[in-house]
């Protein structure tokens, strides 16, 4: 299969790094590197190569993957939805005429696989429970309405032809016109296709364009070209304005690294891939799944985005419930200090919450402060008792907290007043939001 070295490849570099529990920026940077020669050895396009591994990075330290509680795993997560973003994260599916008729063309060079995605295509649709016509559009080659015709008896469905001595427009324009008379869903327009792109065939597509005014087009491309891959779609696309691609031949062992650049470099999705000559041989294309694919890790990026999301959401909402129902002891208070570096900062929880991301940075500067081994080893020194209501710290009490943490009784004092401090400030967060929650 196509990308299959690429695979191959980016696995071996990412599990190196996978279940590293620090990363070094060393490490990151190694990484990176060699993530750069896999792609562009598989023929990815240079610029995008550099633009992929720059958000790679923006990304990286966005996220501060160097302090994540599993930096490897989060740097696979972020190249994984990159490699999502260059392949189209956007809407990839066909865009249906909601008033009637959709008119689909497909073109492309020759033998890259037009008529037979037409067929695999109609069958896609009639399957879906739509009525489909195709359009014998190729008049160039005789065989070409036979191999469609014998195609739509395949798959039972109705082919439109006018024979050789019309001309593709002619034949366009009726069967169309026979499609909308005779309440069909889908006309798909099978075209010509030529060795190499030149003006005559382009005339001709602009003119059927013109004159059927279809809701798609679709660009076939062969898997197995290329680099050419991206310059054929974008002159393709200038003078059609190409709606989709259907890169087929995506079963054979194409290097891939055009299928991978040709979104960001024309702007045109990728809608299906061609996997092999059989009827049923389509996928509609998911950009996911082919990331997946291409890091033969779809099981450590989906635990990565699990785990993530149970330990923030869990953590977060015990915290948040405390804090917001006004209730705060010191012992939320070393637990937040220790949780502080794997949840990111309190502001950060305090930020997710409607309402209190202005208060983000006080409580920021003050998390910040206490973050110090002083303020965790005086808690730590307290009896359970004391904790839950240090007002009861007489002077003796504090001279042992002291003397026990190896600190002095003016840090222990601190330590007191900065909670004192602080659940006031909670406090009034919490009647401010009462209600919200
Ligand atoms: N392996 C593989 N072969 C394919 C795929 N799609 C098409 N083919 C084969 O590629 C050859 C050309 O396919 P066609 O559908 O005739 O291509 P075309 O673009 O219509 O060709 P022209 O009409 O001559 O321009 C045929 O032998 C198909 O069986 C695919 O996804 N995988
Ligand atoms: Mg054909």
């Amino acid at each position: 299969m196509a990308f299959d070295s690429l695979q191959e490849r980016l696995t071996k570099s990412l599990r190196n790094i996978a279940g590293k529990g620090n990363l070094s920026e060393r490490n990151m940077e190694d990484t990176l590197k060699e993530i750069r020669v896999a792609l562009l050895e598989s023929d990815v396009n240079y610029t995008v190569v550099q633009n992929f591994l720059n958000s790679v990075r923006k990304e990286a330290e966005g996220q501060d993957v160097l302090n994540a509680i599993d930096p490897g795993q989060l740097l696979v997560k972020i190249v994984h939805d990159e490699i999502i973003r260059l392949l189209g994260d956007d809407d990839n599916s066909i865009n249906y005429n909601p008033h009637g008729l959709t008119v689909i063309m497909v073109v492309g060079l020759q033998g890259t696989g037009k008529t037979t995605q037409v067929a695999k295509i109609a069958n896609l649709m009639k399957k879906e429970g739509k009525k489909v016509l195709m359009i014998a559009a190729d008049v160039v080659r005789p065989a070409a309405i036979e191999q469609l015709r014998t195609l739509g008896e395949q798959t039972g469905t109705e082919v439109f032809s006018k024979g050789i001595f019309v001309n593709a427009l002619n034949t366009s324009i009726e069967g169309v016109k026979y499609a909308r008379d005779n309440g069909f869903d889908v006309a798909l327009i099978d075209t010509a296709g030529r060795l190499q792109i030149d003006d005559e065939l382009m005339k001709e597509l602009e003119d059927i364009k013109e004159a059927v005014r279809p809701d798609e087009i679709l660009l076939t491309v062969d898997a197995l070209t290329g680099q050419d891959i991206v310059s054929v779609a974008g002159t393709f696309h200038e003078r059609l304005n190409v709606t989709g691609l259907i890169v087929t031949k995506f079963d054979g062992d194409a290097k891939g690294g055009s299928v991978l650049s040709v979104k960001s470099v024309t702007g045109v999705p990728i809608k299906y891939t061609g996997v092999g000559e059989k009827i049923n041989d389509i996928d509609v294309f998911y950009p996911e799944r082919l990331a997946d694919r291409i890091l033969g890790m779809g099981d450590v990026v989906s635990l990565v985005e699990k785990a993530q999301e149970e330990f923030d959401q869990k953590k977060a909402e015990e915290m948040t419930m405390r804090l917001l129902q006004g209730k705060f002891t010191l012992d939320d208070m070393l637990f937040s200090l220790e949780q502080s570096r794997k949840l990111g900062p309190l502001s950060s929880i305090m930020g997710m919450l409607p309402g209190m991301s202005d208060f983000k940075g006080q409580i920021n500067d003050e998390v910040a402060e206490r973050a110090s081994k002083v303020t965790k080893a005086v808690i730590q020194s307290m009896t359970p008792e004391e904790r839950k209501d240090p007002s009861i710290m007489m002077n003796s009490r504090k001279r042992r907290v002291a003397k026990g943490s190896g600190t002095t009784v003016d840090d222990v004092n601190r330590v007191i007043s900065q909670y004192e401090k602080s659940k006031k400030m909670i406090k009034s967060l919490s009647s401010m939001t009462k209600g919200l929650f």
